[in-house]
């Protein structure tokens, strides 16, 4: 298996220990990347601050070229990056394809950011005085990537950083160091000048820490768990830092909804990705009345999906990234039982290689279990029931995060109230909680964070507003005090 390299001020830099990248499928070695450490940081930080300056002075319609020469050099290697995101995430590779795909639309909507980049203009409350804002650089900025979306989550952040000037340090998850590696040789290819991309695989402690920690870099952009982002917080001192946590979102359905488009919707939701999104739908809020019915079909369709390699066309759901994302999933569905719950189907991890587990249901779950509350990053669907929407909306905001949420409903009052009243950053309409599209802004509220990425929002978190005003009356003029 080769031995991969680091990317630092546009050399190829090993280290002196390695770690394995492996298909959670079959356990089967992908490659070694280097454990980067704090000098490692430091080299790239240095780097990119030299090349820092040029490439912000580059006009952006040409930084958005480079980026659609990168869209377009992803979308012809499409097939091969989806096959190297189904091998070394574990997605099918439908779910895998899509990940390129919205790496692809990213690039290519950031691309025409570069003839945007909107400020705004105003008036001034002064004669002869003309006021506006324009959008500056970060500076040099490190972005932390999730395993999830190996692909498309870099790509997410790397071509709004890249458009609006900044330098960057780029960590990505030590599960999928190699999709990143590609994504940043894509970068390369596409002319993205020496020292502007860093990246730097190693573990949270070596890498993510530094990054973090580290004074001269301006600001920092993670997606991931609520407690590093907790810790991001805590340690990152007065950078500028988005974040984007977790999720326990609910899909909400009716008693008057399309029972068949719920149940497809709450399959998708909650098993796509083997549940393993911030968006993934981990709970089901379902009207007394209708609960027998969905939850019948539901179970039903859960118990035939195919586990299975993720490359191969009859799989249904891939496994789980890690042994440690399954001994959770098993902690969780042992924890659910204790509490009560009552398991409708799943609650196994079949023998043999790849660490897969089946899709769960629980139902009689109530608010105070952990089941309803925490984030499980798994297979697991808990079934929460209501006798009016209410009483549902409640149920769905008692969590402390706020990503996605979603209604099955035919009466527009209930889909408005619940556009209303639900407490997130999403809120999809007979439609499931996942499968947000890049030209519309993506966040959460409360515990998931309050970042915007994506869309015309996106770029806030890789810019800084700067206001301009401009006096051309010749003269001392004192807003506030010469304006009678
Ligand atoms: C994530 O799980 O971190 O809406 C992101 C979706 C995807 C993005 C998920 N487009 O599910």
């Amino acid at each position: 298996m080769p031995n991969y390299k680091m990317y630092i001020g546009g050399k190829w830099v090993g280290a002196d220990e390695y770690f394995e990248t492996i298909n959670p499928a079959t356990g089967k070695s992908l490659g070694r990347f280097p454990k980067g450490k704090e000098k490692h940081v430091n080299m790239a930080v240095d780097a990119a601050e030299k090349a820092f300056g040029k490439w912000a002075e580059m006009p952006p319609p040409k930084r958005g070229g480079i980026l659609r020469k990168a869209a377009d050099l992803l979308r012809k290697d499409k097939q091969r990056l989806g096959k190297l995101v189904a091998n070394e995430m574990g997605k099918v590779m439908p779910e895998a394809l899509g990940d390129v795909q919205e790496a692809i639309d990213i690039f290519e909507y950031m691309a025409g950011e570069g003839r945007r980049l909107f400020g705004h203009t105003t008036t001034s409350e002064l004669k002869d005085k003309f006021a506006m804002t324009v959008r500056m650089p970060v500076g040099v900025m490190g972005l932390v990537t999730p395993w999830n979306f190996p692909i498309a989550i870099p790509a997410w952040k790397l071509a709004p950083a890249l458009v609006c000037g900044n330098a960057i340090v780029f960590k990505p998850s030590s599960d999928t160091p190699l999709c990143a590696y590609e994504l940043v040789k894509i970068l390369i290819k596409a002319g993205v000048p020496k020292g502007v991309v860093n990246l730097i695989t190693g573990p949270a402690s070596d890498v993510g820490k530094p990054i973090v920690e580290h004074p001269k870099i301006r600001g920092v952009s993670f997606t991931g768990s609520k407690y590093t982002g907790e810790w991001i917080t805590e340690h990152a001192g007065l950078k500028k830092v988005g974040l984007e946590l977790g999720g326990k979102n609910p899909i909400i359905v009716m008693d008057d909804a399309d029972l068949e488009l719920a149940a497809e919707g709450i399959i998708w939701g909650a098993f796509g990705t083997t549940g393993q999104r911030c968006t993934a739908a981990s709970r089901l809020i379902v009207h007394r009345k209708i609960k027998n019915k969905l939850l019948k079909t539901i179970v039903e369709r859960a118990k035939k999906m195919k586990l299975g390699n993720p490359a191969q066309k009859s799989t249904d759901v891939g496994p789980l990234i890690n042994r440690q994302a399954l001994e959770k999933v098993q902690k969780y569905v042992e924890i659910g039982k204790k509490e009560g719950a009552r398991m409708l189907c799943g609650g196994r991890a079949p023998s043999g290689k790849g660490f897969f587990y089946t899709p769960t249901v629980f139902s009689q779950v109530s608010q105070d279990m952990r089941i309803a509350r925490e984030e499980i990053f798994g297979p697991v669907l808990s079934v929460l029931e209501f006798t009016n929407l209410r009483e549902a909306i409640e149920m769905a905001n008692a969590v402390e995060y706020g990503l996605s949420s979603s209604i099955y409903t035919k009466d527009v009052h209930n889909a408005f109230r619940a556009i209303e009243k639900l407490e997130s950053g999403l809120t999809y309409i007979n439609s499931s909680t996942i499968g947000s599209e890049v030209h519309l802004p993506f966040g959460g509220v409360k515990s998931t964070g309050h970042t915007r990425e994506a869309g015309i929002r996106g770029i806030d978190e890789f810019s800084n507003i700067k206001t301009v005003y401009v006096d051309y009356s010749g003269k001392l003029q004192k807003a506030q005090i010469d304006v009678d």
